[in-house]
């Protein structure tokens, strides 16, 4: 019986340094590691245990995630002021060799107009309006060329104006958490807010068009991006890029030598990120009624990319693989298979231009009809 035992354990061992070895880890690897997709919370099951089965349903089900996923993870946001107003607005220049007008535009809005937020437009020149629109958190010059070479205009925001994002381990009352004391969201919601009070502004504008919208962003702007995209219905199309913990990264299957719930949420790193209470998950992942896919799902029947590089360990290629995975039933249940899609490049943590392209060609072949070069169905990873 012993030596069975201790056979068992050799053989556990043994099979544990394989598995490293097949993932290139040195390191010991850790519980979350070895979580599969098909163990994750489902989020098709009401939280009164009965399984989805309508889109009646789904939409009461949508209506537990959120106040789960908000309640736990990122904290509630106040509805909509509807208050957005243009305080001031800049005379367009002509910028990218003669192909784009750029302007900048600040605006007011919550409680007694209180927050400013500048947003820049960068529209093509000589494109057929209503033109499809890219609204990227942060403000970035750099994409804009590329964006409006194919006929998308481009806008970015400055969520910054809402609430700082001092350096690692420091927390401020950003303007937005003091214009609403009550709530308990953290930056990320605060950022996320501010990408719906840009698209209140940019549904005005009739070069747009309103049924094609995508917001995007990187890193912790991609966390702020999916969380937006997931809430925002007003979005057609979400585009979260190297988003890693928190937005596209699954926190119970990952890669080694990812960035864990209790590394982000620690007090000296990022804990302001996120709802106060969320790092009592750190290595207690498996408590979580969701993970991540559940956030992905919100966003179904509507457009969902996830861009990412394998060379980007730290945001979790692995884990955000199996948020795409986790959510698909999701999709396929409200009859839009194809809405769910992921990309990966080769290469380390930005939002390049392959990662753009791959979200152009997302877009065309969705609002166009255009199929491109990119393909969305290969998995790096065994499913
Ligand atoms: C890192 C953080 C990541 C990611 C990144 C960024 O330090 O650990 O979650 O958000 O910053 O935003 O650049």
């Amino acid at each position: 019986m012993a030596m069975n035992l201790k056979l068992r354990a050799l053989q556990s061992v043994f099979l544990i340094a394989c598995i490293a070895i097949v993932c290139g880890c040195s390191t010991t690897p850790k519980r979350a590691q070895f979580a599969s997709v098909s163990k994750l919370p489902d989020p098709l099951r009401l939280d009164n245990g009965k399984r989805v089965k309508t889109a009646e349903a789904w939409k009461a089900r949508r209506g537990e995630i959120i106040e789960m996923v908000l309640s736990i993870e990122y904290g509630h946001m106040p509805p909509s002021p509807e208050n957005v107003v243009v305080k001031s607005e800049l005379v367009p220049e002509i910028v990218n060799d003669g192909k784009t007008a750029h302007r900048r535009v600040l605006l007011r809005l919550g409680p007694e107009h209180s927050l400013e937020m500048a947003v820049d437009l960068y529209l093509p020149n000589n494109a057929a309006a209503p033109l499809p629109t890219v609204v990227r958190v942060g403000l970035d010059e750099k994409p804009s060329a590329q964006l409006n070479g194919r006929g998308y205009a481009y806008a970015c925001y400055d969520q910054h104006a809402l609430d700082p994002d001092p350096k690692e381990g420091t927390d401020v009352v950003g303007p937005a958490q003091a214009a609403y004391p009550t709530y308990d969201w953290g930056s990320i919601a605060v950022w996320a807010w501010g990408a719906s009070r840009a698209l209140d502004y940019l549904l005005t504008l009739p070069e747009l068009n309103r049924d094609q919208f995508i917001v995007t962003g990187h890193s912790r702007g991609g966390k702020t991006a999916l969380l937006a995209g997931a809430l925002d219905e007003r979005f057609a199309m979400v585009v979260p890029n190297g988003s890693g913990a928190g937005g596209a990264g699954c926190f119970r299957v990952m890669n080694p030598n990812s960035e864990t719930l209790e590394l982000i949420t620690s007090p000296k790193r990022f804990k302001s990120w996120f709802q106060k209470d969320f790092g009592k998950f750190g290595k207690r992942e498996n408590e979580l009624p969701f993970d991540q896919h559940f956030v992905k799902a919100l966003v179904a029947p509507r457009l969902l990319l996830s861009t990412d590089a394998l060379g980007d360990l730290w945001a979790n290629p692995l884990g955000t693989q199996a948020t795409y995975l986790a959510a698909q039933p999701v999709f396929d249940s409200l009859g839009a298979p194809g809405s769910n899609a992921i990309h990966f490049r080769e290469g380390g943590h930005d939002q390049t231009a392959e990662d753009y392209a791959a979200l152009l060609d997302f877009a065309d072949l969705h609002f166009r009809g255009k199929p491109g070069a990119t393909r969305f169905d290969l998995l790096p990873f065994p499913k």
